[in-house]
């Protein structure tokens, strides 16, 4: 099950797109409409997002709506260029709203999957994908390519899994470490990557970390100059640790939305 976001993470993404923005181009050479185009392996220039109407719906299913969360993917997506609103209604009155408006794109999150869906052809992103695909091009970025690297990656669930699979396919030299050795197992086997048993060794001997747990990280652990893109919530940092980092890329929402964003629209509007 993954981390929820909750109100207090959420409540200033919209104030701090700009900066998150400026972090992205500083520390992986891209800004986030490219970084999304680079997950999604696509070229700014291969898709027009202006005009594509998308709508984000609210959905009160299981612990409920998060404070602002529609209102943060709504302006994510405006940000790329993406004309976007938060449906009046929620739930299925709010998908209706959606599509009778001639939405393109729709998002909707409960608490176990996040996805947009291309309302063109019933094609959709998925949050987990989204954000592996998003940091494994940040850190490639940051890196300056992954090919014949060593990455470390903490967290073998659904979002540690897929980066996991993205890096071996970019002949990363991938090792995975998870508190449920199980779960590493079940990664090593499917995916072929090597497993740590210790936690402060294998990030000590890591220059490039892709951070998908929701624990903290011990500043002991940490390897003096390594780089970390770090999806995982809650950040995991305190500031001895980040002192210690030459890069931590992470943000709570922004990324993993935007590759949603252009990964659905790249389902209808890839120019030929
Ligand atoms: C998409 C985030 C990223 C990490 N965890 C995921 C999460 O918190 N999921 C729950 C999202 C619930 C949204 C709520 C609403 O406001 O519509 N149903």
């Amino acid at each position: 099950m993954m981390t929820r976001l909750t109100d207090d993470m959420v409540k200033d993404i919209i104030a701090s797109l700009g900066s998150t923005d400026r972090m992205l181009v500083s520390l992986t050479g891209m800004n986030t409409l490219e970084l999304a185009c680079d997950a999604v392996g696509i070229t700014p220039d291969m898709i027009d997002l202006r005009g594509i109407r998308v709508g984000v719906v609210p959905v009160t299913s299981g612990l409920g709506v998060i404070r602002k969360f529609s209102e943060s993917v709504a302006e994510i997506v405006r940000n790329l260029g993406m004309e976007s609103a938060v449906t009046e209604a929620s739930d299925v009155a709010g998908l209706a709203e959606a599509l009778s408006a001639g939405c393109e794109i729709v998002f909707m999150a409960d608490d176990v999957q996040f996805i947009a869906v291309n309302t063109k052809n019933g094609r959709h992103s998925d949050n987990s994908f989204s954000t592996a695909a998003g940091y494994v091009s940040a850190l490639k970025g940051a890196a300056g390519g992954l090919a014949d690297r060593k990455v470390l990656v903490l967290g073998a669930g659904r979002v540690g899994g897929t980066a996991a699979e993205l890096m071996v396919s970019m002949h990363a030299e991938v090792t995975v470490y998870d508190t449920d050795r199980k779960k590493s197992e079940d990664l090593s086997r499917r995916v072929g990557i090597k497993i740590a048993d210790d936690l402060g060794d294998a990030l000590l001997s890591h220059d490039l970390v892709f951070n998908a747990s929701p624990a903290p990280i011990s500043s002991d652990n940490i390897r003096e100059g390594s780089v970390f893109s770090s999806p995982g919530i809650p950040f995991p940092f305190d500031d001895t640790g980040i002192k210690k980092t030459k890069a931590i890329i992470h943000d709570p929402l922004d990324i993993g939305a935007a590759v949603m964003a252009v990964q659905s629209a790249s389902f209808s509007r890839l120019k030929p």
